[in-house]
């Protein structure tokens, strides 16, 4: 498909953005890769970049109680509401430089080309970078957003980290206050909405040639551990049948997931961690905790994979003799993307010349927590064979040029939707 001709302008833009999104894909805890936890230092270097990026696009910025980095480009005299835009800068381990940053980021260029016109919208603009979406340190879910939607559930605050380092003690260590979370919850009386940037992490625009796409909705979410405890023992002299071996256990159950996804049409579930203990080679393990996480975008049909997996599992459990345990349950419904937001979103995109594909999101974003208090869109922009949460995740200088010029026009539509407060008639 012939792209059309990106501007110069835009192709200058891209290649800035492009730069600025290598500049935090250097941002990393662990040595020649992209991993980006929750409230460590290399989160913090990431946070400060943008926040500087930012302010040199004429924005204030202030950083929340859980750490979330909010900038805000006011509107023009008598605005009185708000779009919300951004996306997550943390990360899973092991990551791409896409997921996340581009939807912080692609705003921010936006918001620049306003400035540099000396421009403001009948609406004001606040970009959020949130700092914890992927849970890879505390397998919390949407940490950043959920606060500032004020969705948290204080109960996660108890969470440990590998190190045995609560989440409390983390957000505090990271600047922030645990007991001020619910007082940062954003109000939403003043918001038009919030509209994410994200790479679509899945394989439709890239196999149609689209670089970019409108989301209808998110699917739904179920997280969670099983824990099974057997019997350590001398992996030279118990014999087979005497053995109540844990990982045996959880390998049986992890089979067992896989087969009610493969039996569910268009459910994924997935194990993506187990932990072994004691973790020796010729110990019988004790125990053994699995994650898991299953998706789909009917919550009814989610919810009815995840009791036939748990009643799978007990089985399993019960005929090795092992004890099955539950752990850190979190869900989310599946998100319908605002229809009238999705439309200004189609005439943005279809306004550049390009396709204006509706699709269904996979994978889950920080829109899921925003949608618990205002309409919700997201804006999908290919990336090469649908591959993320992996560090060959690439995306087109081009499309993140194009990007810029969607967000822009969608921005634009809005203004023209979007009243002034009546002004104050002179005393
Ligand atoms: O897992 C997800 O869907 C997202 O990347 N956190
Ligand atoms: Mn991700
Ligand atoms: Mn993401």
């Amino acid at each position: 498909m012939n792209v059309p001709d990106v501007c110069q302008l835009a192709s200058a833009e891209a290649a800035i953005l492009m730069a600025r999104l290598d500049a935090l894909g250097q941002c990393a805890q662990e040595p020649g890769r992209i991993t980006r936890p929750y409230a460590t230092p290399a989160l913090a270097r990431a946070r400060d970049l943008v926040a500087g990026w930012m302010q040199a696009a004429g924005m204030s910025t202030r950083v929340d109680a859980v750490g979330n980095l909010i900038g805000r480009y006011a509107g023009k005299a008598g605005a009185t509401q708000t779009l919300v835009t951004g996306s997550h800068i943390d990360s899973v381990r092991d990551a791409g430089r896409y997921d996340g940053p581009l939807g912080a980021l692609v705003p921010i260029s936006c918001v620049e080309r306003l400035h540099r016109g000396g421009r403001r919208l009948p609406f004001s603009i606040e970009i959020v970078a949130f700092v914890d979406e992927e849970g890879l340190r505390f397998r919390s879910s949407f940490l950043g957003s959920s606060v500032y939607a004020g969705t948290f559930n204080d109960a996660e605050l108890a969470l440990v980290d590998s190190d045995g380092t609560s989440l409390a003690d983390a957000i505090r260590g990271f600047g922030g206050d645990p007991d001020a979370l619910a007082a940062a919850a954003r109000d939403p009386n003043d918001l038009i909405g919030y509209i994410e940037v994200h790479i679509e992490q899945g394989p439709i625009l890239d196999a149609a040639g689209e670089p970019l796409g409108i989301v209808t909705s998110i699917q739904g979410q179920s997280r969670g551990t099983f824990t099974l405890s057997g019997v350590a023992g001398h992996a030279g002299t118990v014999p087979t049948h005497l053995r109540r071996d844990a990982l045996a256990g959880a390998a049986a159950i992890v089979l067992a997931i896989e087969a009610v996804a493969r039996e569910t049409d268009a459910l994924v579930a997935t194990v993506g961690q187990i932990t072994v203990e004691p973790g020796a080679a010729n110990v019988i393990p004790a125990r053994a905790t699995l994650t898991y996480d299953v998706r789909h975008s009917s919550d009814a049909v989610r919810e009815g994979s995840l009791t036939d997996i748990r009643e799978r599992a007990a089985v399993i459990a019960h005929d090795r003799g092992l004890i099955l345990t539950y752990g850190a349950p979190s869900s989310m419904a599946a998100v319908p993307c605002d229809l009238a937001l999705q439309d200004r979103l189609v005439e943005a995109v279809g306004a550049l010349g390009l396709p204006t594909r509706r699709l269904a999101s996979g994978a889950g974003h920080d829109a899921m927590s925003l949608a618990q208090i205002t309409p919700v869109a997201i804006l999908f922009v290919r990336c090469a064979g649908g591959i993320s949460h992996n560090p060959d995740e690439s995306i087109r200088t081009d499309d993140a040029a194009l990007a810029i010029g969607a967000l822009s026009g969608f921005l634009e539509r809005l203004a023209t939707d979007t009243p002034l407060a009546p002004r104050e008639t002179a005393a």
